[in-house]
Formats: structure tokens, sequence, C-alpha cells
């Protein structure tokens, strides 16, 4: 019978920094080994994902290390799609939404939508940022949540209790742009009326109806993607804007939409499809076959996510592919949990992470160790917890101690006593029926698991495996039996390497690299889940390859050094720029650096951002250029003593000769501040 073919999407990650393992936790692993076990399994599967290149978040970045938004996602798309091929997460495609076939497919999609009247257009009151000029949605706008009281919550969404919020909901609002409280303005935008699709959606989200028909089997959803879904239907869906006032991002197809783009939680996930598209024209295939109604009716389509993206992924999404009329809907929405990391949630802002491309550059020949204990302890339905001291436990003494073990050993005998070729096995004594009957239950138990997203214990299942070789090995003893009865230990070795055989096909969904050194080991290929029947695998006569050590232990100085690296405080957050490049102490001290006193301000002609400043600097008086207007009243800083470079080489600003530079302070969020001293210094100090 024809096996169900699948679209297997993982999020798209935000191109606005690095990954770090709990990403690969959480979304990526698990969606490349479920994805893995289909293709072995004979399912037809289109694997996609991609870089997710608009939204605020992207934008905020750019304005921080004030370069484009372009060249944020240019960099961050190439890191992440470069460490997805060296952890070897082996998606069909890893695309991009800032490509044009995506603005293209998501600019339709809305005007198809638009056309068909399912959206509500509405001129409503948003908030807006006089000195950004800018109004403030998403990750622009912060305030504190009116459900759970979380003082950051966005504009868009809580993350702390996952509520999908409007910037009108937020008390207290601040602009992530200037810091300060933003001010009402009229604006128009094109909203999705969720409210009129709450029906359909709980009986497909309770029952898996849809359109009086069984689309999927609820039972195999996540409880908590259930749950949380329903808890947003039953508190009442709320019509949501599907489009910004930002000028990053796939403009709005309409006329007069000047300076509005789609919001970027609409056009993200047809980011699938326009992924899907750009594979199909790479490869030759109809992109219809993996996403329309007409051709892919009996596909499954399954998007692995983080928890904070249900809303989007099991509700807004559906209800545009379910309006748009031509796509399937989802038959199922595996969401993680969140992995924490040595006590303590993941923080880019505190770089309290450990980076997916770091660990490849620092451990390369551990990928797959890295792999199993990710794996092992994935947030499948609860957080869970990445400690260094676990990774070193869980690879020396499960992956080292018994997988490895019990491969060296079997390989090792195997070339010791015969060298190197299989022997014919003697008569079979009811243990040896019995582990051959065990290694045969196996493989159904770990495809039961996976079909049901229970990847945690698959895997666990296939380590029961090894445990089962290491254990019959153990109690069999063939290094003291062949001394007495050499023809008993070819029967167990005969065995041993038929379950060695077994477990290097059971590992390739799990740990690639390892299977693929295993059956190099073993001169032997299988990449079939049904060759698992098979109760020969390791054919007599045949010769095994050069043996070698899967996995080297972790020693406690890898633990201690990344503990450290952690707690390293002079690790600079990552929301500010990187530490430039050093200098000499000559070089710091050619800088004449004093106080001086402000002793008049003004702002200069048709130049928004500067104050002429006239500064007392102890040995002079000087005129200075400031480009410090949008932060300060002229008449609020006379009389301030401040930092001065006073050796800067003189430069014409707007016809003005400014002699030298005072200097700020720029936070995160642009903010600026003056360097004053802490006691009531006049002007002329040297600063050292
Ligand atoms: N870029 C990832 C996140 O929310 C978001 C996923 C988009 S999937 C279409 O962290
Ligand atoms: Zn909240």
């Amino acid at each position: 019978m024809k096996k169900a073919a699948y679209t297997v999407t993982a999020a798209l990650p935000y191109a606005n920094g690095p990954l770090h393992l709990g990403h690969v936790a959480g979304v990526y692993l698990p969606a490349d080994i479920f994805v893995r076990f289909l293709k072995m399994n004979d399912h037809e599967v289109a694997f996609i994902c991609g870089s997710d290149e608009h939204g605020a978040a992207i934008t905020l970045r750019a304005k921080k290390e004030g370069i484009t938004p372009q060249e944020i996602v240019d960099k961050y798309h190439v890191l992440i799609r470069d460490a997805f091929k060296d952890f070897n997460i082996n998606f069909d495609i890893f695309h991009r939404t800032s490509a044009p076939i995506h603005h293209e497919t998501s600019a339709d999609f809305f005007k198809k939508l638009y056309d068909s009247g399912k959206f509500i257009e509405e001129t409503s009151e948003q908030y807006y940022d006089e000195e950004f000029q800018q109004f403030l949605a998403d990750r622009y706008i912060t305030g504190q949540c009116p459900k759970c009281s979380n003082p950051s919550a966005y504009g868009d969404q809580c993350e702390k209790c996952g509520s999908d919020l409007s910037p009108t909901d937020l008390i207290n609002p601040i602009s992530t742009l200037s810091g300060k409280s933003p001010v009402l303005r009229t604006t128009s935008h094109w909203y999705l009326p969720m409210d009129q699709h709450e029906t359909w959606l709980k009986e497909w989200i309770e029952k898996g109806i849809l359109d009086g028909e069984q689309q999927h089997d609820p039972k195999a959803w996540r409880n908590q993607v259930i749950g949380q879904c329903m808890s947003w239907i039953n508190g009442g869906l709320r019509p949501r804007a599907m489009t910004r006032d930002l000028d990053w991002g796939v403009k709005v197809p309409l006329p007069n939409a000047e300076g509005k783009v789609l919001y970027v939680w609409l056009d993200a996930p047809i980011g699938y499809i326009s992924a899907t598209k750009q594979w199909a024209l790479d490869t030759g295939k109809n992109w219809k076959d993996y996403w329309c109604k007409t051709e892919a009716q009996d596909r499954k389509l399954v998007h692995f996510i983080g928890k904070d993206n249900i809303v989007f992924h099991a509700i807004i999404f559906p209800i545009l592919l379910k309006d748009h009329g031509d796509f399937i809907l989802p038959d199922n929405v595996p969401a993680y949990e969140f992995l924490n990391l040595e006590g303590d949630k993941f923080s880019t802002s505190r770089n309290w992470a450990v980076w997916l491309h770091e660990y490849i550059a620092a451990y390369p020949d551990k990928i797959d160790e890295l792999k199993y204990v990710l794996t092992a302890i994935a947030p499948e339905n609860k957080d869970s917890e990445f400690t260094w001291k676990e990774f070193q436990t869980r690879v020396n003494s499960e992956l080292a101690d018994i997988y490895g073990n019990f491969v060296n050993r079997t390989l090792v005998l195997t070339q010791k006593y015969y060298e190197g070729v299989v022997p014919a096995p003697n008569e079979y004594t009811s243990t040896d029926e019995a582990v051959l009957a065990e290694l045969k239950t196996i493989p159904e138990r770990i495809s039961k698991l996976v079909y049901a997203y229970k990847l945690r214990e698959a895997q666990a299942e296939m380590m029961n495996l090894a445990r089962l070789g290491n254990k019959y090995l153990a109690e069999q003893e063939p290094w003291k039996v062949v001394k007495t009865d050499p023809e008993r230990v070819k029967t167990i070795m005969y065995v041993a390497l038929q379950i060695t055989a077994n477990l290097s096909i059971a590992t390739l969904p799990f740990l690639p690299d390892t299977a693929l050194k295993l059956q190099k080991m073993l001169n032997f290929t299988a990449n079939s889940w049904s060759d698992l029947s098979n109760p020969n695998l390791m054919q007599t006569g045949n010769s095994i390859g050069v043996s070698e050590i899967l996995f080297k232990k972790i020693e406690d100085e890898l633990v201690e050094t990344e503990v450290q690296k952690l707690h390293n405080t002079n690790e600079v957050p990552s929301d500010f720029p990187p530490i430039k490049e050093a200098i000499s102490f000559d070089d710091f001290s050619k800088l004449d650096m004093r106080l001086g006193t402000i002793l008049h301000a003004e702002k200069v002609e048709k130049a928004d951002k500067l104050l002429k400043l006239t500064v007392k600097t102890g040995v002079d008086e000087r005129t200075i250029v400031s480009g410090i207007a949008e932060h300060y009243q002229p008449e609020t800083i006379i009389g301030k003593t401040v930092l001065v470079l006073l050796n800067l080489a003189p430069r014409k600003i707007r016809g003005i000769e400014s002699q030298g530079m005072i200097l700020m302070a720029e936070n995160e969020t642009g903010e600026l501040c003056f360097l004053s001293p802490e006691k009531a210094f006049e002007a002329g100090p040297e600063v050292r």
C-alpha cells in the first residue's frame, strides 16, 4: 500500500541572530529525525525551511548596528544556513523570505483574500513614535501584558503567557525605538476577522473535522497545542491587523497602501509555500503537489515549531489557508516547549546561550553526541534543561559505555577470532532465540513512537537495541567461552553482529553520521527501515571493515571550559556592537580628553540633528558642533560639564568649524547620555 506523502515544515528562524541549542532541540532536530525516518519508510516527503527575513526584530537590529535590514538578513541567513548544513540537518530547501518569489507569492496570496472580501479595512488610533516618526506594532512597542502582567510584552504577543495582543492592549506602552511613551495617530489597516472563524476552528482543533470530513486525528496532537488553541478560541478570537506601517517587508499590493507591508506573521508562513515553489523550480517538480487540495488532498502537512508559534500555525495560518481556498490544512503541529540552559533561560541579549555555529566550530567531531543529548532531553511536553554536566554524563555513560562499547567488542572480537570474517552460527540457545525475538520487536516500537512525534522515547528504544547487545555479550562472555567452546562463540558473535547491523539501521534517523560510520565498519549498507525485518543482515563469510572508536569520552575540562564561558561576564551582550580591534597604549595616549563646560547652545539652521555649542575647556573656549539636537533642547544643557575630545582635527559642519567632540554614550535603543563627572569638577581636568 502506498505510504502517505508528507510536507514537513520547520519554523523559519528569524535572520537577525545565530541559532542556539534551544532552537535546535525544540524545532529543527526533531523535524530532521522525523523526515529521515519517513524517507527510510518510503514516504515521499518535502522538508521545507528558510530564513524569516521581515519583521520588527530585524529592523530593530539593523537600527542598532547602523546597517540596513538587507545587510542584517544577508549576514544571518548565511550563518544559519551553513550551521544547519554543518549540523547535518537535511532540508530539501533552506530558502529565504526576502527572495522575489516569496514577495510575489505572499502578495498574490494577500490579493486573493482581499479580492474575495476576507479582510476588513479599518481606520483606527495606533501608537506612533514622534521622535522616529514611525507607527509602532509588534516588537516596536512593549508594555505590561494585560493578562499576566509581564512587564515586557510585545505589541502582537506576550511571550510569557502566549496571549495574542494588540499594541493598544499594553499597559504603559513604551516605544522600543526612542524609549519614550508613544502618542496615538490615525492609520488604516486590513484586518483578518478571526472572530468569524471560531466555529469551524473549534471543530477542526477539537475533533479534526473540516467541512464535515475527518481531516486529521486530534488525539495525535499534543495536549498543550490543543489546550492553548482552545483557550484562545474560548477566550474569543479578535480581528487581527494583517498589514503594518513599515518600510521593510512585503509591500501591500493595493494602490492606496503606500508605506504599508504585510504583517510578518502573514508573510512568514507563506514562506513555506514560496520555498516549496522555489524547490519545485530547482528540481522540476510541481509545487502544487505539496500544498494544493486538488493535487495534495491526501498529503499530510506537518509544522514543527516552538510553543510561542502555536497561535500562528494552528489558528492564524489555517484561517488564511482556508480563506484562500486552494490549500490543505495541517495534519499536525508538533509544538515544543522551551529548553533552558544551566538553570536559566536562553537569552540572546545576555549572551546566555550555546550558539550552534560556535559548538560546531569547537567540536566538529561531536555532532552526533550533541544530537543524541538534545533529543534525549528534548522539551516535548514540558520545558527541559541542558547542562554541560549532563551532556558529559550521557555521552560517556550511554553513547560511549553502552553503544560504543558493544560495537567495539563485537568488531574487535570478530577481527580477533575470525580475522574479520562473519562466522557461521551453530544451533541457537534459548537465550539467543530470546535476544533475537526481542531484537525483532524494537523497530516496530520505534516506528509507533516516531509516527506519534515521541522522538525522545523513540531514540531511547534505539538505545535499547544497543543495551540488548551490550547485555548479551556481557552475559555470554565469548572472551572466556572461547577457551573451552569455540564453536559456541561463533554463534554468539554471529548474533552480536546481527544486532550491530540492526542497530546501524535504527540509528540512521537519530545519529546519521554514526550510523554511516558503523555501516562502513561493518562493510554493510542498508538505509531502508524494512531491512530491519531481515534476520540475517550480516552474511556468513562476508568480511567486516576496520573498527574505530565511535564516541570519545567528554573530559571534565570541556565541561569546565564551557560553563566558565557562559559565566564569563566580559562577554559583551550581543545587543551592543562587537568590540573594535585592539589598540596600543600609545594610540590611546594620543587622545586629549578633558572636562569642558557648555557655556552656550543653539540649534543649527536647517539641520534637525545639530546643535552649535560654545565650550569652555580650561585652556580655551571653542565651538563644537554636536549631533544631539534630537535628544536635547539647547537651553537644558547650558552649564553642564561634559567629556570633550580636544585634539580631534577641526572640520567644517554646515559651514561651522567644529573644534573637537563631545563624547556621549548610546544604549541599545539609541538613547544618548552625557559622561559628566560624579563630583563638582570644573572645566579643564584631563581625562586618562
Ligand atoms: N520566525 C520564529 C520565532 O518566532 C519565527 C517563525 C516563523 S515560521 C513561519 O522565533
Ligand atoms: Zn502575558
